[in-house]
């Protein structure tokens, strides 16, 4: 197996993230043993694919994904295109044998989430999707410490993903805001990575019961399908917010530990805290995206007079990833996660296995997602066991 061709559905926020990472791999990880080769980047607006085509250094583009599809020279699809669009590409894509890399959240619901997994095993092709955080090297710390035992038994998850980038009345209706196209609000696009990082750090849902509000029910429409940072016209047409803003939800652990998510994009100041606690019987961790490169870590069996949390800089070669960046104590970003993520892409195309997280945990995702809708629609716990 020599390198992996790849060809790219969608150019925004994630494309430009894509891109990056394909780009560092050769750079900063040059022995990983099959490394991207970016063939094709898609989209549907011809000049602004150019454009894109361009900057982030792809060889060539397609306003048609079915002839991106098509083409023989390409071995895997990168779908991060809205999320609507997710399911017929990946059914297109795997049909025609290519392997396939999606973003979260997999799919608008349970229902899609198992059909593109069912496709990606009747076609046997490689099928991961994007939950990058995991991939930070302070989260892989957090990760061991459990694996290993360091921090006993777990007891507590405690997590929140707070933004606040709707905030204003004015803001408009972008398709993020629009159910039929993003699936859900807050819940999906954050509370997805959230509840991604519980199953990798404490493992799978046993029971769930949330609550959800829509704050501001109607919004400016959007003159185009505008991503983050749209402008609305607060005096134009206005049409109705189908999504949640914020959803909170509690969980009991198949494993008796308890869990407590908050997703908001209506929390003042907070421009993109993603950040989780897990206590266990023999200590505790911390970890915040803002302050990424740090893991607060506490053991019980510290000395009683140094008691206390104390900052990791997970940034040492005996870290995650770290020995392919640069000297110890050199601080890495948010786009170091995405690298990190195509990595272990192209390392299961060439070791013939499944990446990690792939459509499994996409659907074991969804199922939580959907589980905690329901719980709110019925007012009652919902168990997971209902979604098998
Ligand atoms: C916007 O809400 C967003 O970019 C999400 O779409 C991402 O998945 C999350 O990582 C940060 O916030």
């Amino acid at each position: 197996m020599g390198n992996v061709r790849v060809g790219m559905v969608g150019y925004k926020f994630m494309g430009k993230a894509h891109s990056n990472a394909y780009r560092a791999l050769p750079m900063f990880f040059p022995k990983t043993p099959a490394l991207p080769v970016m063939k094709a980047i898609c989209g549907r607006n011809a000049e602004a694919l150019e454009q894109a085509r361009s900057q982030f250094g792809w060889e060539s583009a397609e306003t048609d994904w079915r002839k991106l599809i098509e083409r023989s020279d390409i071995d895997v699809i990168d779908i991060n295109a809205p999320s609507d669009a997710h399911k017929e590409i990946a059914l297109a894509a795997a049909a025609a044998g290519k392997h396939l890399f999606c973003e979260k959240p997999l799919a608008l619901n349970v229902a899609d989430a198992k059909e593109m997994l069912d496709a990606a095993e009747a076609a046997g092709i490689k099928h991961m999707v994007g939950f990058n955080y995991r991939f930070a090297p302070a989260v892989q710390l957090a990760k061991k410490l459990v694996s290993d035992g360091r921090l006993g038994e777990i007891y507590h998850f405690r997590a929140v993903f707070l933004q606040d980038w709707i905030i204003d009345p004015s803001f408009p209706l972008v398709w993020r805001l629009q159910k039929e196209v993003a699936g859900s609000g807050s819940h999906g696009d954050l509370g997805a990575h959230l509840i991604d990082l519980a199953r990798f750090l404490v493992g799978e849902f046993d029971e769930v019961i949330g609550m959800s509000e829509t704050f501001i029910k109607e919004r400016p429409l959007p003159s185009e399908m505008t991503g983050l940072s749209a402008k609305g016209d607060a005096s134009g047409a206005r049409g109705k917010v189908t999504v949640d803003d914020a959803t909170l939800f509690m969980t009991r652990f198949e494993n008796g530990a308890l869990g407590s998510f908050e997703a908001t994009r209506f929390a003042a100041g907070h421009r993109s805290t993603n950040a989780f606690e897990i206590n266990g019987s023999k200590g505790s961790v911390k970890f915040d995206f803002e302050r990424l490169n740090e893991l607060e870590v506490y053991f019980t069996d510290d000395a009683d007079d140094v008691q206390g949390f104390r900052r990791v800089l997970a940034t040492d070669p005996a870290h995650a990833y770290m020995d392919a960046w640069w000297p110890a104590g050199h601080t890495i970003g948010y786009e170091h996660t995405f690298t990190h993520e195509m990595q272990e892409l192209m390392l299961a195309i060439h070791e013939d296995r499944q990446p990690v997280p792939n459509f499994h945990d996409g659907l074991r995702c969804q199922e939580v997602l959907e589980a905690v809708e329901q719980s709110i629609t019925e007012r009652r716990w919902v168990k997971l066991a209902e979604y098998k």
